[in-house]
């Protein structure tokens, strides 16, 4: 009598236990929102002469891609359009309000100047947490030369590499006309791959020219690879979030992600629902052609649905950002097909992690040393002028528990173990009642 009514007290709160550790509460909350977004401006005055010679167009201004690091929140404005004062931005802290101003980053001369080596057109950025040094990606692309009648609007585009610890560049990269474009490109994203914790190579998506672009750090050089899976999905002309229509018929890939153990890299055109992955194998080695590219790609399966923001987490989840939605994917329960031929690969669990009454449409997403997934949350188009009454532009965080795929930090060894030493407890406590039971019964 007495062990097993110890035990069925046991057995219920072990698997209120699992229970617990089986499910997923996200907590999404706002971390910041605005109606338009504003600067830091040295003065009232530089403000209202930017405002009066078009320099400052305030909702052409719109949020673009978003990097954690040390507390401090990075956001881009790409210039799609004419008046976006300053492209790289991080968000200033300021306890009396949730719609903060962004500060140029690193300052306002290298947002503003016209010359080449300014930042013009920024939306793909990294922040390697284990270095604290950032990825900048500049299309090079301004959008109009009218408002700056000497400078260039086309410069080549180029990356970036700057040390957070000691605010300077540490190095840069020009990449050739054959490998970026001039005209129509748009780097949208940009993931790091790592050989033994460093960064060896660089992922870069190109939206507009349909293209991938890998850039080799430790030889200084650049290339790129085009295939099909990279073009934007027939069918997928226009697309409709809150009776704001855009067309994307010419968007193609645009979300990259790669996984914890720098195997795979993930791709998906904006126009369209098919993932496809592609080893780092092939992407490493400049001597790969597109025909190698083609040889090796596997498509993964098709997303819930259209989207633009991707990011990887250490547990091979994959977060996408979906029209007024987040999803998951497992990559973790992988049906490989280890064939030398191209063959797709079906991941099976794919499941909705944030749909929050402010959702729209999600640029981008990146995982903080603290677990949380933070992510841009816009309109999908432009908001015009006339529509101040509500909240456009937000950034969103939601405790996941899970590490972005190149945080290498160290558990605390400590709480680990304690949580081992925990489990294995009550695994005995449960085996000597079962036991206890069991001897009750023969006697
Ligand atoms: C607009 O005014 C600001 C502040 O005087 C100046 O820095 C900027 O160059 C001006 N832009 C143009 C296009 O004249
Ligand atoms: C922000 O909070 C700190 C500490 O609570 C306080 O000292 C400071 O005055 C606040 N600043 C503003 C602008 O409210
Ligand atoms: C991290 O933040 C702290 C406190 O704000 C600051 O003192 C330190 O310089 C920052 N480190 C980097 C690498 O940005
Ligand atoms: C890296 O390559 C760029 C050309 O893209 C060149 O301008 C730069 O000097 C090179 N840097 C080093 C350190 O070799
Ligand atoms: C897409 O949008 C354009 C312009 O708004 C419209 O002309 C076209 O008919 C739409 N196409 C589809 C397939 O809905
Ligand atoms: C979309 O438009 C329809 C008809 O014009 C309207 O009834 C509906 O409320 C609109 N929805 C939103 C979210 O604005
Ligand atoms: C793989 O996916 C492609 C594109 O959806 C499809 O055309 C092809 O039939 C698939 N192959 C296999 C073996 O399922
Ligand atoms: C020009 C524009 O976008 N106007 C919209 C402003 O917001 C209201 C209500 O959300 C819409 O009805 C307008 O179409």
């Amino acid at each position: 009598m007495g062990p097993s009514l110890m035990c069925s007290l046991l057995c219920v709160l072990f698997s209120v236990q699992l229970c617990h550790s089986a499910k997923h509460s996200y907590d999404t909350d706002v971390i910041y929102r605005w109606q338009f977004l504003d600067y830091e401006w040295p003065d009232a005055e530089t403000r209202s002469q930017f405002v009066d010679n078009g320099s400052y167009i305030q909702h052409n201004n719109r949020l673009g891609n978003i990097r954690v690091f040390n507390g401090s929140v990075y956001v881009t404005v790409p210039r799609l359009r004419k008046g976006v004062p300053s492209t790289l931005n991080v968000v200033v802290k300021q306890n009396d309000t949730d719609s903060p101003l962004l500060r140029p980053f690193p300052n306002w001369e290298i947002n503003q100047g016209t010359s080449c080596d300014h930042f013009r057109f920024v939306n793909a950025l990294e922040i390697d947490p284990n270095t604290g040094w950032m990825w900048i990606v500049d299309t090079g692309y301004y959008p109009d030369d009218s408002v700056r009648p000497e400078g260039e609007v086309k410069c080549p585009a180029k990356l970036v590499i700057f040390d957070l610890n000691t605010n300077k560049v540490l190095h840069e990269h020009v990449f050739p006309g054959l490998v970026v474009g001039y005209g129509t490109f748009y780097l949208s994203d940009i993931v790091l791959d790592f050989t033994d914790h460093e960064v060896t190579h660089a992922y870069i998506t190109d939206m507009y020219d349909w293209k991938l672009i890998v850039y080799d750090h430790k030889m200084n050089f650049s290339y790129s690879f085009v295939h099909p899976s990279m073009d934007p999905e027939s069918g997928f002309s226009n697309i409709t979030i809150y009776n704001k229509t855009e067309t994307i018929r010419y968007l193609g890939i645009r979300g990259i992600a790669i996984s914890p153990d720098f195997n795979f890299v993930y791709y998906t055109a904006l126009a369209g629902l098919r993932m496809f992955r592609i080893p780092t194998s092939v992407l490493r080695d400049f001597k790969h052609d597109s025909v190698d590219f083609a040889f090796n790609t596997q498509k993964v399966g098709n997303k819930r649905s259209l989207g633009e923001g991707m990011y990887c987490s250490q547990k091979n989840n994959l977060f996408y950002g979906a029209p007024r939605a987040i999803y998951k994917w497992s990559l973790a329960d992988t049906v490989d097909v280890s064939l030398p031929l191209p063959s797709n690969v079906t991941y099976s669990s794919q499941s909705l992690v944030v749909n929050e009454e402010e959702l729209n449409w999600i640029p981008s997403l990146t995982i903080d040393v603290d677990k949380n997934l933070w992510f841009t949350n816009r309109p999908l188009s432009f908001v015009s002028e006339q529509n101040n009454s509500q909240w456009n532009y937000f950034v969103m965080r939601t405790v996941i528990g899970e590490k972005g795929y190149m945080d290498f930090s160290v558990e605390s060894k400590g709480l680990v173990q304690g949580a081992v030493i925990y489990q294995l407890s009550v695994y005995i406590l449960l085996i000597s009642c079962a036991l206890g039971i069991l001897l009750s019964h023969v006697q």
